[in-house]
């Protein structure tokens, strides 16, 4: 017996400053009927898809800031993408700037089932970059200035083939954000992901290899969704990638553009690892793992 989700990776090419939010989302919705025509169950959208990646800008006007964020989920600019989903009957992820009703901010994540519904919801905890003004720099990266650390955990959730969970760009180079999920035997990764070239050096082979090893080392997919191109004179890397359990890539995007990756997905793959080699409750030993937790910052050995 297998349990296929066809799963559609929707990259998104570049999204300029001018481009308004209903300009990006009748691009969604075409990449969500291409992802019908080839009979996708659920569509992985990028991280702040709705936008230009803003972080990579110092501004001070908080209305200003404010314009790159949503203050509701759907809102009249998404609601088609909630629309052609019910539609269709595909279940969707999607990363975008949350602005609460409290006036907190958060790099956010939802997932939506087949029915349009929202399931579940993250908070992206591991923000990169720098808090303060780098005026030295070509492009800055100020998530920590925009956003708080998310509050949510990882969660994993039922409702679209299996239980699936959500990370978000820099989260997939922590190996505790996979093992957070594996935990809750996680059988399929969401994440999206905005990626400068430039600030800070990012090799191009460690987008896939980090990806690849938290698949591997707890037994999951991972679907990782880049939105790429230049934006507004930054290049953004693509790699768009659907990576089986083994942690073998089954399907990448070729692109900088709006491009679908369409792979068809055995969540009964995940089995072999979860009940042999990766069985945790047969072979973790947690006691001995206490330094993870009790302990932020490196030290260097004694003597
Ligand atoms: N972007 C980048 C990422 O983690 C970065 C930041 C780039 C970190 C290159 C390290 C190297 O892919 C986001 N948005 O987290």
């Amino acid at each position: 017996m297998s349990r296929i989700v066809t799963v559609g990776a929707a990259q998104m090419g570049a999204i300029q400053r001018a481009h308004s939010r209903r300009e990006v989302v009748s691009r969604m919705v075409e990449l969500m009927r291409e992802a019908a025509s080839h009979r996708c169950d659920l569509v992985v959208f990028p991280e702040l898809t709705l936008t230009t990646f803003f972080p990579r800008w110092w501004m001070e006007s908080q209305e200003e800031i404010d314009s790159f964020y949503e203050r509701e989920m759907p809102s009249n600019e998404t609601a088609p993408l909630f629309n052609e989903s019910a539609r269709l009957g595909i279940g969707f992820s999607l990363g975008y700037a949350e602005l609460t009703p409290e006036g907190q901010r958060f790099n956010t994540a939802i997932l939506v089932n087949k029915s349009a519904e929202i399931v579940g919801k993250y908070r992206k905890i591991h923000l990169p970059g720098h808090a303060g003004h780098e005026p030295w720099r070509a492009f800055q990266h100020l998530e920590k200035r925009y956003f708080e650390v998310g509050d949510l955990s990882w969660g994993v959730w039922n409702g679209l083939g299996g239980p699936m969970g959500m990370m978000i760009c820099n989260d997939r180079r922590w190996p505790e954000s996979y093992r957070v999920m594996g935990l809750q035997s996680v059988e399929m990764i969401l994440l999206g992901y905005n990626t400068p070239r430039h600030n800070p050096p990012a090799p191009d082979h460690d987008n896939q290899l980090v990806m690849q090893a938290g698949a591997y080392q707890n037994g999951t997919w991972v679907v990782g969704v880049a939105k790429c191109g230049v934006e507004e004179g930054c290049e953004m890397i693509g790699g768009s990638s659907i990576i089986a359990p083994t942690g073998e890539v089954i399907g990448q995007a070729l692109t900088q553009e709006d491009e679908l990756v369409v792979a068809r997905c055995d969540l009964d793959l995940t089995k072999s690892y979860k009940t042999t080699i990766f069985n945790f409750d047969m072979h973790r030993q947690p006691d001995q793992y206490r330094r993870i937790v009790e302990q932020r910052g490196a030290v260097s050995p004694q003597g």
